[in-house]
């Protein structure tokens, strides 16, 4: 079967200012990432993701950009970005740009221009509105990082949208001028030969024009529902399509907040034009209690594998595409939350992994995922940068909270927990930077490390490689139909990919305790097949898959034909 590139590729993310410093300011640079090409090429990857390389006062590291065709100075330069794509080009590897336009940094040019007045031509490039009669917030929607989403302006008298920070004015889509120029922006980037677009946030760009208040119906009543997958966001994919993406080879993945499968489906099904496939969150809210993301509590094992098959066969019976990912810069490390960072984290680390990159879908990793990283596990508030964990702390602390009770917390969600720099080697800061890096390195770089996961055969990273060879020489893993087994099992995480020819049989226990798994004869998998073992995390897993006894966190995927 032939495929559309991206469809076999796996991806890598990386977020520059934690990935590898090279000029000793304590931040990450484009000639760090230059220099760890081969690196990545060894993985095995076929394209890195750049998180916001732009000018920009990185209130929001990045995704508060000021001037959108310009490179953020701790970053480098122009050259420097040319220079990478060029090196990376050399070697085969793709480079995909993420491109934010639900907002701007109010320091962009165009909204110091539509603040200065109400008559200016591009006011209307943002979203302005009068108070209530009162004066208060035009409507009681709520800023994702916490408190309502209007900042009043003095000076013309009325307020504009802010979904995130209240640096981040949201865009006015519906004005077409604003269009086209996002149009001319995209094209650039694409006329300089990057490979593909991350499109942040963008199921929020089109706004319920009534603006009305949220009177709390729908949970969570913080407004998302007149702005979600809003009234015109399909147009306007369809719209970017023909004006940008239509025109190149490219990867488009966007960054969907709290949408549905029938979204998706339409923002990646390819006979719509509009994106080539999309990232939801909803497997990792699972450890959001009543929907209460800052409360730390295990995670729902059941709802976990729920919800990851209905988004495999729902998007597959759609003709959508899954980004399948565990991992970002907004989400904690994966081994800290659904596996185990301590004793198991090597088998925890490489059973997350192989459920699923067994998927349907083209897989992201994130910087530091494929050697295992963990939680850092701060102990002081100072050592945190995130604008979001920073709001959050004052706004639990208000709330009554004590500073050990938000800390606690914040070991658990802060986006920080994912930011720290890469751990490269056993020396000063890890080998990141030789300054002081501008976040703390996670103290356990001695133990986890690059250098150290090369030299060891059976290192996370391994496994990590082995796995992304496999999508390439195994279809199936692209194909193959999808069906979860043993949907109550509350340890055991197993299900059976499936063409005409062959099967894949993927068995995973989530737990540190062992588990009896059984294959009943519903799977359909006949008795007389031949299976082998395509990849597990013990050297010594058993090859009659029928009946296993599975160790802590054991996982084995068994090709049967
Ligand atoms: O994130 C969007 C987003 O909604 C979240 O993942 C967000 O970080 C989370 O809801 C906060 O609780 C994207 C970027 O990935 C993120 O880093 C940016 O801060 C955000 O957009 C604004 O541009």
């Amino acid at each position: 079967m032939t495929h559309a590139w991206w469809k076999k590729a796996v991806v890598y993310q990386i977020y520059p200012k934690s990935f590898n410093d090279t000029t000793g300011n304590g931040v990450g640079d484009i000639q760090g990432i230059t220099e760890k090409l081969d690196y990545l090429k060894k993985l095995g990857v076929e394209v890195i993701w750049l998180t916001p390389i732009y000018k920009s006062p990185q209130r929001d590291n990045g995704y508060d950009i000021s001037d959108y065709f310009g490179i953020h100075e701790e970053y480098g330069t122009m050259e420097d970005f040319d220079h990478l794509l060029q090196e990376a080009h050399k070697r085969d590897l793709k480079i995909i740009m993420d491109i934010v336009v639900n907002h701007t940094s109010t320091d962009h040019e165009w909204f110091q221009e539509a603040k200065s007045s109400k008559d200016n031509p591009l006011r209307d490039f943002y979203i302005w509105k009068d108070g209530k009669p009162d004066g208060s917030e035009p409507t009681n929607w709520q800023s994702k990082f916490g408190g309502n989403a209007w900042k009043y302006d003095e000076e013309t008298g009325q307020y504009y949208l802010h979904l995130f920070d209240v640096t981040q004015a949201d865009l006015n889509w519906e004005n077409e001028e604003l269009r086209e120029k996002v149009y001319d922006m995209m094209r650039f980037w694409a006329e300089k030969g990057v490979d593909g677009f991350r499109l942040d946030v963008i199921n929020l760009i089109s706004k319920d024009q009534d603006f009305p208040d949220d009177d709390g119906s729908v949970p969570p009543g913080d407004g998302r529902k007149f702005y979600t997958d809003g009234p015109r966001v399909h147009e306007f994919m369809k719209e970017m399509n023909q004006e940008v993406f239509s025109k190149y080879d490219m990867l488009t993945v966007g960054e969907m907040s709290s949408t549905s499968i029938d979204h998706c489906i339409k923002y990646s099904n390819p006979e719509r034009n509009e994106l080539s496939m999309t990232f939801n969150f909803h497997h990792l809210k699972v450890d959001y209690p009543n929907g209460e993301k800052w409360s730390v509590a295990d995670f729902d094992f059941l709802k976990l594998k729920d919800i990851l098959s209905t988004w495999q066969s729902g998007m597959n019976e759609g003709g959508g595409w899954n980004a399948l990912f565990w991992c970002n810069h907004d989400q904690p490390r994966i081994v800290s939350r659904y596996g185990n960072d301590g004793k198991y984290r090597v088998e925890s680390a490489k059973m997350l992994a192989t459920t699923i990159h067994m998927m349907q879908g083209t897989p992201y990793i994130y910087q530091g995922e494929e050697i295992g990283m963990t939680n850092p596990k701060f102990t002081s508030i100072d050592e945190y940068r995130d604008v979001e964990s920073l709001n959050i702390y004052e706004i639990l602390q208000n709330k009554g909270k004590s500073n050990e009770e938000i800390l606690e917390i914040l070991r658990h969600k802060s986006r920080d927990n994912s930011r720290t720099p890469v751990q490269w080697n056993k020396g000063e800061h890890a080998g990141f930077t030789e300054g002081t890096p501008w976040i703390n390195v996670a103290n356990n770089f001695d133990e986890i490390n690059v250098e150290k996961e090369l030299e060891d055969e059976n290192s996370v990273f391994y496994h990590y490689q082995k796995l992304v060879e496999l999508r390439k020489t195994h279809d199936i893993i692209t194909d193959g139909d999808y069906n979860l087994i043993l949907a109550d099992d509350p340890q055991i995480f197993a299900y059976i990919r499936s063409t005409d020819k062959e099967k894949l049989l993927v068995v995973n226990n989530f737990y540190g305790i062992e588990a009896e798994f059984t294959l009943l004869a519903q799977a359909g998998i006949h008795e007389d097949s031949k299976s082998e073992i395509l990849i597990s995390n013990y050297e010594d897993s058993p090859n009659n898959y029928k009946q296993i006894k599975l160790r802590p966190y054991e996982s084995i995927v068994y090709h049967i034909k």
